[in-house]
């Protein structure tokens, strides 16, 4: 069976989990603490982050590349678009939001969620005042220009819309939710992302594991 190593809570993770989801695949989760510095754990994935994927023989450590692999692997549910260019959007979309958008909507829910709770530490809130006042707004600007007037960014509901979505499920646990009236677009492509029967799944999951029901 897929094995995913890692823990409910990650933007990361969580894109995995709605990918096997999404494709009604079997998988198992196997618990992996981020920031561990696990030896064992390690072996299996160098740079000590979750998530890693281990289907039989092959491990892959990053949540782009598990992706791309359960759907060449297991291409019966498709969950990336069919056409070439707008396949490549999505692998664009995916780098972007796990870089760039991850670092700061997460970093939000780091500061706030993380710190307190892993770390014993204050929430650095100049750093989060920064994030949504500075380096936030010029990104949602982007996603906001490139979102049709309705509906997904390819037809169907895709990995493209899931990996913009996920790093802002971590900010609205942190107080910080995508402003409707600055970005409509993006504000009703999260409600629609979140209300994907894959995605209710993973999100109830996940808030009994966070203590949040
Ligand atoms: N590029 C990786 C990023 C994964 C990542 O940064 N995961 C975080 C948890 S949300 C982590 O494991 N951080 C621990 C660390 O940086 O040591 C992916 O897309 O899978």
């Amino acid at each position: 069976m897929l094995k995913v190593h890692g823990v409910h809570g990650s933007p990361y993770v969580r894109k995995v989990l709605i990918t096997l989801e999404q494709k009604g695949l079997d998988y198992e989760i196997v618990a992996q603490m981020p920031f561990t510095g696990d030896e064992a754990y390690k072996k299996l994935n160098p740079l000590g982050k979750i998530p890693t994927l281990v289907d039989g023989d092959l491990t892959l450590g990053d949540s782009k590349v598990i992706c791309r692999y359960l759907e060449s692997a297991y291409q019966e549910v498709p969950f990336y678009p069919a056409d070439q260019a707008d396949k490549a959007m999505a692998d664009w979309y995916d780098d972007f939001a796990s870089g760039a958008v991850a670092e700061l909507a997460a970093g939000i829910f780091f500061q706030r969620f993380m710190r307190p709770r892993a770390f014993k530490q204050e929430p650095d809130e100049a750093l989060i005042a920064t994030i949504i006042d500075k380096k936030l707004p010029p990104l949602l600007s982007y996603i906001e220009g490139q979102l049709p007037d309705k509906g997904y960014l390819f037809g169907a509901f895709s990995i493209a819309d899931l990996t913009l979505v996920t790093p802002f499920v971590n900010a609205s646990y942190a107080g910080y939710d995508v402003c409707s009236d600055t970005y409509p677009k993006f504000a009703a492509l999260i409600e629609a992302v979140r209300n994907e029967p894959a995605v209710v799944t993973i999100l109830a999951t996940e808030a009994k594991a966070l203590g949040f029901s």
